[in-house]
């Protein structure tokens, strides 16, 4: 919290639980506590922003809820900076459209008002062109759609956001879809946080349905089972060896298996892959008591199985929802979330402190060398750390 004005760090500890826009709900007295503590935080902290400040973030905030997208693609800016003083007022602005989503999940019997899916698989499994697809059925059907494109090598290839672009040229065209490449500084940490506050926003934003496309590669689609409400895993009927780099780890995540596609030639191989699959997760560990992961097969190409396929994702929230386990999922991951962002600081604080700085580059090397073992280094580096932080 170093540097962090005081106002945000109570804004942090009470975070308001009423929205900003004066509507009046019936409370309890603990309630009215919590919103008496939530008033002060947030007016303590409007007089530590600056006049434009606080008019950036009122017309922010009241574009993305009056759901423009232009105002969505400027929050979603807002909170992948880097700049120390923007990263606190993006947390401000989060803070306002949390507060706006639980109002309008107060009014909804206390479900989330939007649902969100994580779509996963090898490059090329033909993800992109799925979400054109069911993208458009789905605006078709009247629902806003928002598709965030996690890809945490883009920073190294640089290409294949383009290639989505190009892929889903309809959707993006669409006035009831935000499509948008969620850049991520190659950590795994940038994709939590980043991925994790757009998705808010594009729900403050109301879009009623947020997909998560990650390329499955590394760990990034491990970090984006983490913030979903259901994980779908995409695989193409290819041979072995195109599937072997699929981990055991993710399948096991996986709420929905799709064969990609089962069309032409590759109907036989999908059908396969289909029947290999769906015996493979039976012998994997139940998720959930109120789902069973299933395999289907479709075809982007010519749309078949699409429409059946979104019913059983359907099928899924429903059965998820009346359980309660969604939004058991979803208080599990607020958890996941904040320690991400704990660990992804500390490791920042830790590599950037000055005592470390200047023993790192000597141990490393004695590390290398085989002089110390990597635990005595990291002992002593920890131990410079934490005397020099306990004493300033
Ligand atoms: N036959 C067939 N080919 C498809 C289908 N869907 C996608 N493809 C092809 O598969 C290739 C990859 O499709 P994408 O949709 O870009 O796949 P992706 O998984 O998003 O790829 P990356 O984002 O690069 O990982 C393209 O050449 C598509 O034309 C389909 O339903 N049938
Ligand atoms: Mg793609």
């Amino acid at each position: 919290m170093n540097g962090t004005p005081a106002a945000v760090v109570q804004l942090i500890r009470d975070p308001p639980h009423v929205p900003q826009n004066g509507a009046v709900c019936p409370v309890s007295v603990h309630s009215c506590q919590h919103r008496r503590h939530a008033s002060t935080a947030l007016s303590q902290h409007i007089q530590d922003l600056s006049g434009p400040e606080q008019r950036l973030l009122t017309k922010l905030y009241e574009g993305l809820i009056g759901g423009q997208r232009a105002s969505l693609a400027e929050c979603i800016t807002l909170v992948e900076t880097r700049h120390p003083r923007k990263r606190e007022l993006a947390q401000v602005l989060l803070q306002r459209v949390l507060a706006y989503r639980t109002q309008q999940e107060a009014g909804n019997g206390g479900k989330p008002v939007a649902f969100r899916v994580g779509l996963s698989g090898p490059p090329g499994a033909g993800k992109s062109s799925f979400i054109e697809v069911v993208g458009k059925m789905l605006t078709e059907r009247g629902h806003r759609v928002s598709v965030l494109a996690v890809d945490p090598s883009s920073c190294t290839t640089g290409g294949s956001l383009l290639g989505d672009k190009t892929r889903m040229t309809e959707l993006s065209r669409d006035m009831n879809a935000f499509i948008r490449p969620s850049p991520t500084s190659g950590t795994l940490g940038g994709v939590t946080r980043t991925t994790n506050e757009a998705v808010v926003l594009c729900e403050g934003a109301g879009y009623d349905l947020v997909l998560v496309e990650t390329v499955g590669v590394g760990q990034s689609e491990f970090a984006v089972a983490d913030m979903v409400d259901m994980f779908v895993l995409l695989i193409p009927p290819a041979g072995g060896d195109e599937l072997q780099g699929i981990k055991r780890g993710i399948i096991e995540r996986a709420d929905l298996v799709v064969v990609t596609k089962s069309d032409g030639d590759l109907v036989v191989p999908a059908r396969r892959i289909q029947t290999e699959y769906t015996s493979a997760l039976k012998l994997l560990r139940r998720q959930s008591r109120s789902w069973n992961p299933k395999v289907v097969r479709s075809s982007s190409y010519t749309g078949e199985g699409i429409p059946e396929l979104w019913a059983t994702i359907e099928s899924y929230r429903d059965a998820m929802l009346a359980s309660g386990e969604l939004q058991g999922r979803r208080k599990a991951q607020q958890r996941v979330w904040m320690w991400s962002l704990i660990q992804e600081n500390v490791l920042c604080h830790f590599r950037n402190h000055p005592s470390v700085r200047e023993a790192l580059p000597h141990l490393e090397a004695e590390v290398t060398k085989g002089a110390i073992s990597p635990g005595l280094a990291a002992d002593l580096l920890l131990k410079a750390f934490s005397s020099s932080s306990s004493s300033s």
